[in-house]
């Protein structure tokens, strides 16, 4: 009798304690002196160890093995782009904005008919110098929540219940132009560049729900009979971030298609969980022409082996749906991971990046984000384009941008977000590199 009873003790001791570690609170660590010491894997080095001297070989051999590395181990495989893609302009205001430029909004239909999912892309377009280049990003809170114009069609697609106006998962009139001041429509529009945004709820609702819904209800392998209903979810199936960064390249698609904008001068952009979007998006679609990183952080920017601030663990804990299944494999275990977040920027390369952090955005590891940067620049070199204009591996001073090169930071005074600070810079360098 004793044994079984020992046992027993034994079994719901370590329940309790499992239990008990599940639930403590996740402490993140801020301190340098306790970042476990770590090696990069080199993005230069082919996984057999062969060292990539060539352009020639970057192009054909590692960033194909980098592409399939980041979608096998983090952010997962995506669909093709659907062949029944269409589109249907709703509206089209060329007095916008007191006659500067036109308002359009185009609705992206993904599959034959006109039921959804669909994707509502909202445009204000100069009305002088077209055909114009142009910023693309996902919002939040819906498309209406950009700007105060009443015209703007109100998204009634489910949304977190974060961000003034937004009751019960639905946005109402109270939520137009609650995030306008992310989004200096004016501004953008003034320096020639039409500015295109989408609510990334439209392409997959930011909820752990087993991918019922969005896009997954549609391409998922199970509901396209690649893979057979009960079948498991396959662990390099794609995650949130890169099914929002399919819909950039639906959009994108769009943009080809809209004789007003130069496709071949689109700027992705993306904030923090939308800034991991936009880097992956821009990584995997060379079609974009320039990719914008603001404070990304974790899964984004930051290299995920400094562990400091938010860690992989945690990121994988509070928000399982963003990555693939198998990023889970690195919790605690950065190390092993085949891949880091400066071969996430490497895979831009040659095309512009900026990344852009802010000092008291912790949370999201500035100097992990500038570091990033800072080793991605070995590929951009081999490519023969200026790169980093920073030889040291300290962030430079503090609103003081690097933006002459073809990789961009800046570490900006203030908290998580997107101001007209992080604008101007993204504008300067988007005439750098995408004005004629
Ligand atoms: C936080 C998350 C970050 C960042 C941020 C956001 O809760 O930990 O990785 O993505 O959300 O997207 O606002």
């Amino acid at each position: 009798m004793i044994k079984p009873l020992m046992r027993l003790t034994a079994i719901l001791l370590l329940c309790a304690m499992g239990t008990a570690l599940a639930d403590e609170p996740f402490e993140p660590n801020y301190d340098e002196a306790k970042i476990p010491e770590y090696t990069l894997p080199d993005p230069l080095v082919l996984q057999d160890g062969t060292a990539v001297t060539d352009a020639e070989t970057w192009k054909t051999k590692r960033r194909p093995e980098l592409v399939k590395l980041f979608e096998e181990h983090v952010y997962g495989r995506p669909p093709a782009k659907p062949e029944a893609l269409h589109f249907e302009t709703l509206d089209n205001e060329p007095q916008a904005l007191d006659g500067t430029a036109t308002r359009r909004q185009v609705r992206i239909y993904l599959t034959e008919g006109s039921d959804g999912p669909f994707l509502d892309l909202l445009m204000y377009i100069p009305n002088e110098g077209r055909p114009v280049p142009a910023f693309l990003g996902l919002n939040f809170n819906g498309n209406h929540s950009i700007a105060a114009d009443p015209n703007i069609r109100l998204n009634m697609n489910w949304m977190r219940d974060k961000g003034a106006g937004i009751v019960d998962n639905k946005a109402t009139d109270d939520s137009r132009g609650t995030s306008a001041s992310r989004w200096p429509v004016e501004m953008i529009v003034k320096r020639g560049y039409a500015l295109t945004t989408m609510y990334y709820g439209d392409i997959d609702p930011d909820t752990d729900d087993n991918f019922q819904n969005g896009v997954h209800a549609v391409f998922d392998k199970q509901v396209t009979g690649e893979l057979a209903e009960g079948d498991p979810r396959p662990t390099d199936a794609w995650g949130s971030i890169a099914t929002w960064a399919w819909g950039l390249s639906r959009a994108l698609d769009y943009l080809e298609h809209d004789a007003d904008i130069e496709a071949t001068r689109v700027a992705v952009l993306g904030h923090s969980r939308l800034g991991k979007t936009s880097l992956w998006a821009g990584a995997v679609d060379e079609r974009f022409a320039l990719t914008i990183s603001n404070d990304s952080g974790c899964g984004g920017a930051a290299l995920s082996r400094r562990a400091i601030g938010e860690t992989v663990a945690r990121i994988n804990d509070v928000f399982p749906h963003w990555f693939n299944d198998k990023f889970q494999e690195y919790n605690n275990n950065e190390s092993a991971l085949p891949v880091d977040q400066h071969e996430l920027i490497a895979l831009i390369a040659p095309r512009p990046v900026y990344v852009a952090s802010a000092v008291e955005d912790t949370w999201a590891d500035p100097r992990g984000e500038f570091l990033s940067a800072y080793y991605a620049n070995p590929v951009y070199k081999l490519l023969g384009t200026p790169g980093l204009p920073s030889e040291s591996t300290d962030p430079p001073t503090v609103d003081e941008p690097l933006k002459t090169g073809t990789i961009g930071y800046h570490l900006r005074t203030g908290k998580h977000d997107v101001t007209t600070f992080d604008w101007t810079q993204y504008l300067d360098f988007a005439d750098l590199h995408l004005k004629k």
